[in-house]
């Protein structure tokens, strides 16, 4: 297959293999992040076409991907987050784009476990029946179409297509951070579906936002402030909903990174955002929710440029540890890019 590397071609026969175990053994659930994006829903309605004994599943779905989840009939099932119910015969878990165990908002059981994703940060503890594939790449639905395009191909159904599509084209921020595997994925894709990209492309857009959403985003930036955290400058704000939407937007403004904090029914949330220019100068928000994490609690992760941390400290204490842990990257002249 042209675009993919030796390391990832044995990958993906790994995958293969241990898939195949795996729904000999019973039903195979394929759990998403909890956060629901796109990237994680579509990996997984995608991967479970594949074979009739895995079903995608997870606590949430966001709003772009339940649109397209009832579009298209999707099979998914909703968890109840923390007590999942799981069936007997479970033969396996395949957990997609989740940079850690307590992404997936359930307790995991006790069966053979396999990761897919392309986080920087990694916060999994696998013992030898699992199979982890890390990759650094745009999204985790070009690592499921890499899957499909070499071992099932003909689960490449125009749905399926648009949903492998419709990840690579979110996460990668309309290929504003794409690569050229983005691209070529995206024209595989485009290619196997048989996709009219630009129409795809309106649909996906057509979410209109309702006059409490927009109230929502303007109120986060009218309480937007700059600030310093040790060589950086941050933006800082806080949100009701819609935090990466208002992240995204401040962003654009071209500070060293944005932080908005958002607190509801007893948790707080940050989601940081870094443009790819200071990304290259040394800032990596994936390591600094990390240590969010590590120093106050809570879970944190994710890339370079997009992260995000959860947990139940008060907004002001997580954010101050936010700025503390960002004060600590040095200004770098040379880097090496990891995410
Ligand atoms: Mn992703």
């Amino acid at each position: 297959m042209m675009g993919w590397t030796t390391a990832q071609l044995a990958d993906l026969d790994l995958l293969a293999s241990w898939m195949d175990a795996a729904v000999q053994r019973g039903a195979v659930a394929v759990l998403t992040g909890r956060n629901g994006d796109m990237d994680t829903i579509g990996s997984a309605v995608a991967l479970a076409s594949s074979h009739t004994n895995l079903m995608a599943c997870g606590v949430h779905t966001g709003r772009l991907a339940s649109r397209l989840v009832a579009q298209h009939h999707a099979p998914f099932r909703h968890l109840k987050a923390g007590h999942a119910t799981w069936p007997s015969q479970l033969g396996g878990v395949i957990v997609v784009d989740a940079a850690a165990p307590d992404q997936t908002g359930v307790h995991l059981p006790d069966v053979p476990i396999c990761v897919l994703d392309h986080h920087a940060t990694d916060g999994w503890d696998l013992g030898p029946a699992d199979c982890s594939l890390k990759w650094d790449v745009r999204s985790t639905t070009i690592m499921v179409a890499g899957y499909l395009l070499k071992h099932q191909p003909s689960a490449l159904s125009k749905p399926v297509c648009e949903f492998l599509l419709a990840g690579l084209v979110t996460d990668t921020g309309r290929f504003r951070h794409a690569n050229a595997q983005a691209f070529q994925v995206a024209s595989n894709l485009i290619d196997a579906g048989d996709i009219d990209y630009a129409a795809f492309l309106e649909k996906l857009e057509s979410e209109k936002l309702t006059s409490s959403d927009r109230g929502a985003i303007l109120r986060g930036f009218q309480r937007a402030e700059m600030t310093e955290a040790g060589p950086w400058s941050v933006i800082r704000t806080s949100a009701g909903t819609l935090e990466g939407r208002v992240a995204s937007s401040l962003n654009s403004l071209g500070c060293d990174a944005v932080v908005v904090v958002r607190h509801r029914h007893g948790e707080t949330r940050m989601t940081g955002r870094a443009p790819r220019d200071s990304v290259l100068r040394g800032v990596h928000l994936g390591r600094v929710m990390e240590q969010v994490a590590e120093r106050i609690g809570g879970n944190g992760g994710g890339h370079n440029g997009a992260a995000g941390w959860s947990g139940t400290n008060d907004p002001v204490e997580a954010e101050s540890a936010f700025l503390n842990a960002l004060a600590q990257l040095p200004l770098q002249v040379m880097h090496d890019d990891d995410d």
